[in-house]
């Protein structure tokens, strides 16, 4: 690795651990519900730019667990995509997406009903 790429990561990894000392939210992915998928049945769910969730070939009423979170300090995007390029992101179909703020989520979590027959359970918390 060349210095500069060295000191460019070194300068991200900063920034992120500031931006958590800081303050600011975690949001946790909970479960992914494959309500009625239809033939969009690869979901993929990104937030902030970062896959917490993906799985091939859910079938109508399946359920996945996911569970895992990630710390932001300002608005964030959480996605909805179809897989249909598993090598990469370039065929996927963009399903859809909501801008997730730092508010913490009243009560224990919110559900999203998307167009296309997912439910996507998650929760934002205080950090
Ligand atoms: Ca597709
Ligand atoms: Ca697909």
């Amino acid at each position: 690795m060349k210095n500069h790429q060295l000191e460019q990561l070194l300068t991200e990894l900063t920034s992120q651990q500031a931006a958590t000392v800081e303050g600011g939210a975690r949001f946790t992915l909970l479960s992914v519900d494959a309500v009625n998928p239809g033939p969009e049945n690869d979901p993929r769910v990104q937030f902030a730019g970062i896959t917490l969730f993906s799985r091939e070939n859910m079938t109508a009423g399946q359920t996945a667990v996911v569970n895992r979170s990630r710390v932001f300090s300002s608005k964030s995007l959480l996605r909805l995509l179809d897989m249909d390029d598993p090598a990469g992101l370039a065929g996927d179909d963009l399903l859809g997406e909501r801008q997730i703020s730092t508010l913490p989520t009243p009560g224990s979590s919110v559900a999203w009903a998307n167009v296309n027959g997912y439910t996507i359970r998650y929760r934002v918390t205080a950090t």
